[in-house]
C-alpha cells in the first residue's frame, strides 16, 4: 500500500471517501413514516437522508425521530405512521459538508456526527462521508507513521 504523508492527508479530495448518493438509502419528503421506518429497519441503519423529487437534500431522519413522534400520552399511537410524513419528524437541519471543504472541516464535523451530508458548490446532494470512512484513512496514516518511526529507530 502507498505511503501516506501529513500533506496527503490534509490535502485529501473528500470525494476520494464519500459513499456516492447511488448508494446511499434515503427516502423522499413526503413518504409516509411507515415507510420511512421500514427503510430504516430493513437496511439497519438508524439514520438516512431525506431527499425531495428532484434528489436535492431536505434533511435527515432517525428510527429515534420516528418513534418519538409516535409516542403518546398513554399509548403509542401507531395510526400516526401512515397519517404522517417524514417532512414532519425530520432534521431539517443536518450536518452538510461541502465538496471544496478540507478534510480538517470533515473532521471537526464529525466529531457530534456519524456521518455527514454532502453537497457540491451549487447545493446538489452527492452522497455521505461517515466517520468511520475517515477514522480508516486517519488509521492508515498513523499506523504507516508509526511503522516508519520504528524502521527509523532500528536502523
Ligand atoms: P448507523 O446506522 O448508526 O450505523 C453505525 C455503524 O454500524 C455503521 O457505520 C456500520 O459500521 C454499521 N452498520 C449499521 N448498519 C449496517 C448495515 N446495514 N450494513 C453494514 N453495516 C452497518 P458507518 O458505515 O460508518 O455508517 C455511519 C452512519 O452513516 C450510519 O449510522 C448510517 O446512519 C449512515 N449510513 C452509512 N452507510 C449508509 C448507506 N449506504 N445508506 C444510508 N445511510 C448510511
Amino acid at each position: 500500500m502507498k505511503k501516506v504523508t501529513m500533506d496527503d492527508v490534509l490535502n485529501k479530495d473528500i470525494m476520494e471517501l464519500i459513499i456516492p448518493g447511488d448508494k446511499v438509502a434515503h427516502v423522499q419528503v413526503d413518504n409516509p413514516l411507515e415507510h420511512a421506518l421500514l427503510v430504516l429497519v430493513k437496511t439497519g441503519y438508524s439514520a438516512i437522508p431525506v431527499l425531495d423529487p428532484s434528489y436535492k437534500l431536505r434533511g435527515v431522519v432517525s428510527k429515534t425521530l420516528i418513534l418519538d413522534s409516535i409516542f403518546g400520552m398513554e399509548r403509542i399511537e401507531f395510526e400516526k405512521l401512515s397519517e404522517h410524513k417524514v417532512w414532519e419528524v425530520m432534521n431539517d437541519t443536518p450536518p452538510v459538508l461541502k465538496t471544496n471543504e478540507s478534510f480538517l472541516d470533515a473532521i471537526k464535523l464529525s466529531i457530534d456526527h456519524t456521518f455527514l451530508c454532502v453537497e457540491d458548490q451549487y447545493g446538489a446532494y452527492q452522497g455521505i462521508l461517515t466517520r468511520s470512512a475517515l477514522l480508516k484513512y486517519l488509521n492508515h496514516y498513523l499506523r504507516d507513521n508509526k511503522n516508519k518511526e520504528s524502521a527509523c529507530l532500528e536502523s
